[in-house]
């Protein structure tokens, strides 16, 4: 069974879970569950970030203590990704004693390597970002992320000669068979990456001397671990790193990391060197997706126009968010979220589409086949709608979500046209014999559907299987059916179940 380490970066405790971390989270979470079903050994971690000059501020602001605040944050994410039906099997929080042991393990690593100095440094530093940024990265003067002006802080740091490994790092980048070779996607942020990888790049801090909300510095306990190497040490503290060889073994390297351009530099850049330079494996594959804005706007808690996921559960369920953040545009770019658009993309493909389908289904069946799955034999339909959904995993392995889904409406609108040409209302008024068999080619064919939905939309997956009148474990019948599809995998002449509409129009 091969392995896969799929991870999500660890949102910062500042703020409460928005759509934004939800976007990443769920998208991690269809890749986990895919792969599940295709039979391999999944580590799908995910976590939270919560040392650092922002995070010591959002505390004092909130009257609390650090921990305290991160306690509670923390637990929020949690529960956001409970509702949202994520299955993580790892989450990692930064203020942890293995994480500490950790961080200060692989800092000492790289201490003893020789590739940390220590210098007097001023510079520019946006605590939103928690980065030090030059004067040519600035616009007009503000951070070009969250048009703040960055503070001026000098001060003697220890840093990491990022610099030395820059051609080490591209070459393991653009080298198919490079020893260390890894991926970054989609391929503009790549060229981005390797075009300033063939300017200079700048050493980069590893340490703040004024700041106590961090972990110490092992060979120097004046200075507090900068909160950028801290985070990205997670990837190997929640595996085991640095006693539990064997877990680390198993696990690591990471086959992705998954997160939004903002953050593609640390990942493809910064965190690969820092594993060069303790002789580290480096991750298999990077992937930045876009940054989505929400009505026009960037959402920022200044402009009060965050969108909690709770808010997009109430109003579309949690299916229905999944579905939505993950339909509305191609993963790889940017985008921009509406009600409009979510309100028309529901109602189109879940409410009109899928939902609809499976109502008609269980209606016809209740009416003519007395309210049992039909028993049959062969089906055409059955095996058209095996070959639409197929691409389906080589959507997925490139992270094409949106085109997943729409693959999988096209399966939906193939058993809805059947449906529309077959008119079984009608031959049950000339061959009602016959009506049985053009009902059990439409249950077969949809049973097939949820194997395919179910890492997008666990609940609504489990549901319809259910009132389709299975009883056999779905994810087992899935894994079987991916493996060889056979329609000797279902129960015939089971009791259907008829419930309430899955997605009543908006
Ligand atoms: O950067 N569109 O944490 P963070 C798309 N702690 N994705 C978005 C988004 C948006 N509008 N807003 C947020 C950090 N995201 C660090 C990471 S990892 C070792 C440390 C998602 O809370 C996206 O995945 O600022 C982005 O990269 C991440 O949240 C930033 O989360």
């Amino acid at each position: 069974m091969n392995r896969f380490y799929i991870t999500t970066p660890i949102y910062y405790v500042n703020d409460v879970p928005h759509i934004g971390h939800a976007y990443t989270t769920i998208a991690c979470d269809v890749l986990a569950r895919w792969y599940r079903l295709n039979d391999q050994d999944v580590f799908f971690l995910t976590g939270t970030d919560e040392h650092g000059t922002k995070i010591a501020q959002a505390a004092a602001a909130h009257n609390k203590e650090p921990q305290e605040y991160c306690d509670h944050i923390s637990a929020l994410f949690q529960e956001s990704w409970k509702q949202l039906d994520i299955s993580n099997d790892g989450f990692i929080r930064t203020t942890t004693k293995d994480h500490e042991t950790a961080v200060q393990a692989f800092l000492k690593q790289l201490w003893e390597k020789g590739v940390i100095f220590k210098a007097s440094y001023s510079g520019k530093y946006c605590v939103q970002c928690e980065r030090f940024y030059t004067d040519d990265e600035l616009i007009g003067g503000v951070c070009p992320d969250h048009r703040i002006k960055p503070e001026e802080q000098s001060e003697d740091n220890y840093f990491f000669r990022l610099s030395h490994f820059r051609e080490d790092l591209l070459a393991a980048i653009t080298q198919e068979d490079h020893p260390q070779h890894f991926k970054i996607f989609p391929q503009e942020r790549r060229n981005e990456v390797i075009g300033k990888l063939k300017q200079e790049i700048n050493d980069v801090s590893i340490s703040r001397a004024t700041l106590d909300w961090g972990i110490p510095l092992p060979w120097d306990r004046s200075q507090t671990t900068y909160v950028w190497i801290d985070a990205l040490t997670n990837y190997l503290s929640a595996i085991g790193y640095p006693n539990n060889k064997e877990k680390l073994d198993h696990w690591w390297p990471a086959n992705l990391h998954l997160m939004a351009k903002d953050i593609l530099w640390f990942h493809a850049v910064i965190w690969p060197a820092l594993l060069m330079a303790t002789g580290l494996p480096l991750p298999k594959k990077i992937f930045a997706h876009g940054f989505f804005t929400v009505n026009g706007q960037k959402m920022s808690k200044s402009m009060g126009n965050v969108v909690r996921p709770a808010e997009l559960i109430q109003e579309y369920g949690v299916d229905g968010t999944r579905y939505l953040l993950l339909s509305a545009f191609p993963f790889g770019q940017d985008g921009d979220f509406t009600k409009d658009l979510m309100k028309t993309g529901y109602n189109a493909a879940l409410a009109n589409d899928l939902g609809n389908l499976i109502s008609r289904a269980l209606t016809m069946v209740e009416k003519y086949c007395n309210a049992q799955s039909p028993a049959g034999e062969k089906s055409d339909l059955f095996n058209q709608v095996i070959d639409d959904l197929k691409p389906i995993g080589k959507s997925l392995d490139h992270l094409a979500f949106h085109t997943a889904l729409s693959t999988l409406l096209i399966a939906v609108d193939r058993v809805n046209r059947f449906i529309e040409t077959k008119a079984p209302w009608k031959m049950a008024k000339t061959v009602p014999q016959e009506v049985p068999t053009v009902l059990y080619e439409v249950v077969v064919s949809l049973k097939a559907i949820v194997f395919y939905l179910w890492p997008f939309m666990p609940g609504t997956a489990q549901t319809i299987w259910m009132q389709l009148g299975e009883t056999k474990d779905l994810v087992t019948t899935a894994k079987k059916f991916l493996e060889s599809p056979s329609l000797a995998l279902f129960n015939n002449q089971q009791p259907i179940q008829k419930g309430t509409p899955l997605f009543p129009r908006k």
